[in-house]
């Protein structure tokens, strides 16, 4: 029997946006629980860690987004075709990690300036991004090996931010454009993103 997948997280893309894409372009039914804060509140101590998302695989509970996500793809094969591959899917997954958070360091600056300070480090810091992503992408539409990985998805999410406030960020970047246009072409995604709820982060 196919296992019962429940996730948790708030009604944000943030952390849970990824494995929602995974479960979304494999095809593979979940409970996508958004919980709101007061609910959280009482949820929060009964966790593994004190933190959200929470993926829970037929009652079993596990935390930590990118464990999470990295699980989610190995078992629905988005995880890279051999174990070379499952590294460089990783390795570009991690590397839009790193993105976000820059992202995040800014949304949540602790004061004005320092929010300014952030935000006019994003500039150069996504070019640089995507000069390295865009040398190290397979030729296809594929950050890695010929088909979907979780990477590419990663980089989707990633990428959401940066293409809402420049929509030709990526005009330079004709391999990353292909993977934003593939993985938008992805049917079970299309859908998903057709009725995701609107969130600030
Ligand atoms: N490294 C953790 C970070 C998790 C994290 O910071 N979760 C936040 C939401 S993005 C959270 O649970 N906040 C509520 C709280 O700490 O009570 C992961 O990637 O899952």
């Amino acid at each position: 029997m196919a296992p019962k997948y429940k996730l948790t997280y708030f009604d944000l893309r943030a952390r849970g946006e990824l494995t929602r894409l995974i479960f979304a372009a494999a095809g593979v039914q979940y409970e996508d629980y958004r919980i709101d804060r007061p609910s959280w509140a009482k949820l929060k101590e009964k966790t593994p860690m004190g933190q959200m998302p929470l993926l829970e695989v037929d009652g079993k509970v596990m935390c930590q987004s990118g464990a999470i996500a990295r699980y989610i793809a190995r078992e629905t094969g988005l995880g890279g075709k051999s174990s070379w591959e499952e590294a460089q899917v990783d390795m570009f997954v991690c590397g839009v990690d790193d993105l976000i958070t820059v992202f995040c360091d800014a949304f949540f600056a602790p004061d004005q300036a320092t929010k300014e300070e952030r935000t006019k480090a994003l500039g150069p810091y996504v070019s640089k991004f995507l000069g390295n992503y865009e040398k190290l992408s397979g030729p296809d539409g594929h950050l890695v090996g010929a088909s979907l990985t979780y990477a590419d998805l990663a980089f989707f999410v990633g990428m959401h931010d940066v293409l809402k406030h420049r929509a030709d960020a990526l005009e330079k970047y004709p391999k990353l454009a292909k993977v934003v246009e593939r993985v938008r072409e992805n049917k079970g995604v299309a859908a998903y993103i057709a009725e995701r709820p609107e969130s600030d982060i």
